[in-house]
């Protein structure tokens, strides 16, 4: 970037207003670093917009000037994608917070990107209906992130991931121009679906700025189980068991010992059973009925199980699913961590389960491997301490082991910059070539996220 620092902000300030450029270091450090620590950058400046048309104002300045963007929404991206590591502009749309009204109709509600999980669940449920999707970071993900990367989260085998519940889009363009279709029809085919392409774009083709989503019917019954194995394969072909026969399943969740022990030692829980077990699945029912008969006589049905606690209150259920929502902050406070959210095929994850530990061992020894996931869909998060934030021995032999075995180097968190190296692990080099081309036509000069999802030496600015 050629711009003199005064002028950008100048230029910057002249679109969205001097007080929404903010440029001092110590007030831009948290836009700066993501939620992991692992991908600290620099940035000339934090642009806030607070509309579409700024935004479009934003984007048509930056391409005439050769200045380069990261879009940000919550900051809890766990790939490095939304973080400036090449001194871009951090464009943060945590402004763009106007929610509709709930159609009690259709189901559907219009949603700012800057819009969090948590405030769109809480919309959804004052007018009786649910958002299909949820995950830790609720109160701080939003809308426009969850959709750039597409996220998945805890219910995706009930409703699917981010892009099943995207019905519309408003965006920005890289080429400046403003793509609106919130109309909210089911039906519609007219072409390509933009929704489709920019939801899992990870912010390199366009800005999203708001979006009409799904909702799904709030249920108001739920019922929660943890079950513990001595046996990681037979807790995974209960999961298949419990998928098939219990319809009210909303939620499978795989942990193991060493992170329950982790959990239960940083936040002075006491652990979930009188002894400690192999492998533990957190399942998850929901209905308008009481699914608590159902799922009581699908887990009798099981093989394996060598401790059960059900929750039959809402305290009890929060307690429970604790085990498993505290993972990533206490593996956080062990030390930066290597985050590889992989699938892999039914039939391979128990075997990947097991390989996995002694692949991080061989690419760094010593580095402690934490596994857990979202049994229910085949992913599991590798998270990796104990090793520098620089070493990515550990990223390519892991994510080498998963593509090895048919799975994929992304699940749910997105290639961002964490993983460009290695798309071509899982993506042809003609579909690569096609990305690219999409990439061209809808961000000609390169100005959204230029160092994510592809090697970052194919993107420069011209
Ligand atoms: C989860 O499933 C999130 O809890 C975070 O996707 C995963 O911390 C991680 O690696
Ligand atoms: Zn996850």
């Amino acid at each position: 970037m050629t711009i003199a620092p005064s002028e950008l902000q100048t230029e910057l300030a002249a679109i969205v207003g001097a007080e929404h450029v903010l440029v001092e270091p110590d007030v831009i450090a948290g836009f700066c670093t993501d939620w992991t620590g692992r991908f600290v950058g620099h940035s000339p400046a934090v642009v806030r917009p607070g509309s579409t048309a700024q935004v479009a104002a934003i984007v048509a300045w930056c391409r005439r000037a050769g200045v380069a963007l990261v879009v940000q929404g919550g900051n809890t991206g766990l790939s490095g994608g939304a973080v400036p590591l090449r001194d871009e502009v951090v464009c943060s749309l945590r402004r763009l917070t106007t929610i509709g009204e709930v159609d009690r109709t259709s189901g559907q509600v219009t949603a700012g990107a800057g819009v969090t999980i948590a405030d769109l669940q809480g919309r959804a449920a004052s007018a009786g209906w649910a958002y299909g999707v949820d995950f830790a970071s609720r109160d701080s993900a939003t809308v426009g992130g969850s959709i750039a990367t597409n996220a998945g989260g805890l219910r995706v085998l009930r409703y699917g991931d981010t892009r099943a519940q995207v019905v519309g889009i408003e965006a920005v363009l890289g080429t400046g121009d403003v793509v609106s279709h919130l109309s909210g029809l089911t039906k519609d085919n007219t072409g390509y679906h933009l929704p489709s392409l920019l939801c899992g774009s990870e912010g390199t083709l366009g800005v999203i700025t708001a979006a009409r989503l799904r909702l799904v019917p709030e249920e108001s019954e739920r019922v929660v189980a943890l079950l513990a194995f001595d046996d990681v394969a037979a807790a995974l072909v209960a999961v298949g068991s419990l998928r098939s026969g219990l319809p009210s399943l909303s939620a499978a969740e795989l942990f193991f010992d060493e992170g329950v022990a982790l959990v239960c030692r940083v936040f002075g829980l006491r652990a979930p059973f009188s002894e400690p077990h192999r492998a533990y699945v957190l399942v998850e029912a929901t209905g308008a009925s009481d699914p608590s008969d159902a799922l009581s006589s699908a887990v009798d049905s099981l093989r394996g199980v060598t401790d059960a606690a059900v929750a039959t209150d809402a305290v009890r259920a929060a307690q429970l699913w604790r085990y498993r929502e505290a993972h990533t902050e206490a593996i956080a406070t062990v030390g930066t961590p290597h985050k590889l959210d992989v699938t892999l095929p039914p039939g391979a994850l128990a075997d990947f389960v097991a390989a996995v530990p002694a692949v991080v061992e061989g690419a760094c020894p010593g580095a402690q491997t934490w596994l857990f996931g979202h049994a229910g869909d085949g992913n599991v998060h590798v998270n990796v301490t104990g090793a520098s934030a620089e070493d990515d021995r550990i990223d390519e032999s892991v994510l080498r082991l998963a593509a090895g075995m048919g799975g994929s180097i992304s699940a749910e968190h997105g290639i961002g910059v964490a993983k460009a190296r290695w798309l071509s692990l899982c993506r042809s080099p003609a579909e690569i070539a096609a990305f690219r081309s999409i990439k061209r036509a809808l961000d000609p000069d390169g100005v959204l996220n230029p160092s994510v999802l592809f090697p970052p030496e194919d993107e420069a600015i011209s």
